[in-house]
């Protein structure tokens, strides 16, 4: 990749669907009208769709499913989570990758990949992470809290991910407590949250989210094409990957400085509202114990509040739950 292909990339997004000239691109980068040639001929080879017309210029009409660090970084320039970007094409998984890179210094990062080999979700579950069709992404940051409120912290970044798709859905978006997000009846989000801590609290907190961004029906596969689904198929139109990540740090910026301000019960409603696990009958697996119950209430700390059949209250921190 040419060095000045980030640059011309964030170009030709910032007028996309408009003809911009050789020169104009060449004087905005100090660069040759041929050097400018060159690196669009390679966008091209990419799978950039781009017009070129002689005495008109060029024209992006569409980008490929892929991250762009040129667009993703200005896309980002406002936010203030985190101290740098990392902008992968294919690693095994994001998660396994951000907590060997937060060894040996403090930074904190947001790594985000087309594409995971070996996606993880809770308990080592495959998550699936096909090439350029989903968000799929591990943040790192460093709060300066005791490591019990690794629990608060996942409660935040549910209505934070929540609110962002709901943004592009035209169906009603839900959180299943404790780490996915639903559409209807389908899963369009899970996400988790580590942590490394030592005695003096938590070092970092590490979250992943995989988010189906710009799936088909057909795109899934047989496990998964009854339970899961994409923010497209409820936008009726694809997303725009960078205006949806802008959309989803902005919203994981509001909720992770409410976390680290006020208490779990200043979201309570709001979360008890977004929650799809009420007046259903559920199965719950709890440290390998298997009972079947009804969620009743969330408690002041984010404790789902559970009646078995035998009218047994449970107070559970985290459990696996089937709808
Ligand atoms: P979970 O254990 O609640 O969900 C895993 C289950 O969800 C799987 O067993 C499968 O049934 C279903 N599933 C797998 N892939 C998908 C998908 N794409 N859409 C809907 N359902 C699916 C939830 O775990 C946490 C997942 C975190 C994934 C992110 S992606 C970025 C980061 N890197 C990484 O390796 N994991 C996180």
């Amino acid at each position: 990749m040419s060095k000045y292909s980030k640059a011309v990339v964030h170009i030709l997004y910032q007028y996309e669907h408009e003809y911009i000239s050789g020169q104009f691109i060449a004087e905005q980068l100090s660069i040759s009208r041929t050097a400018v040639k060159k690196v669009i001929d390679q966008l091209k080879v990419e799978g950039c769709q781009i017009e070129s017309i002689n005495h008109k210029g060029h024209r992006l009409i569409q980008l490929p499913n892929k991250w762009y660090s040129g667009i993703v970084i200005p896309t980002l320039q406002s936010q203030q989570l985190f101290d740098h970007i990392e902008i992968m094409e294919n690693v095994d998984s994001t998660q396994l990758l951000a907590k060997q890179n937060l060894v040996g210094n403090t930074d904190t990062f947001l790594i985000l990949s087309d594409e995971q080999t070996q996606g993880k979700g809770r308990f080592n579950r495959p998550w699936e992470s096909a090439k350029g069709q989903g968000l799929w992404m591990s943040m790192v940051l460093r709060p300066n809290v005791p490591f019990d409120m690794i629990t608060k912290f996942n409660l935040f970044m549910a209505l934070a991910i929540r609110d962002a798709i709901q943004q592009y859905s035209n169906s009603k978006v839900a959180v299943k407590w404790p780490n996915d997000i639903y559409i209807n009846h389908q899963k369009v989000c899970g996400f988790l949250t580590e942590m490394v801590a030592n005695s003096d609290g938590i070092e970092a907190v590490i979250c992943g989210v995989g988010i189906n961004m710009n799936q088909t029906p057909s795109d899934f596969n047989d496990e998964l094409i009854q339970k899961a689904t994409s923010i497209r198929i409820h936008n009726h139109a694809e997303v725009n990957r960078y205006a949806f990540l802008h959309a989803l740090i902005k919203q994981i910026e509001y909720r992770y400085a409410q976390f680290l301000e006020e208490p779990f019960s200043t979201i309570r409603d709001e979360y008890i509202a977004a929650s799809n696990i009420w007046n259903k009958q559920l199965r719950f697996t709890e440290n390998n114990k298997q009972f079947k119950g009804e969620a009743i209430d969330i408690d002041a700390n984010g404790f789902l509040i559970v009646l078995d059949e035998n009218n047994k209250q449970h107070q559970l921190i985290s459990a696996d739950i089937e709808l």
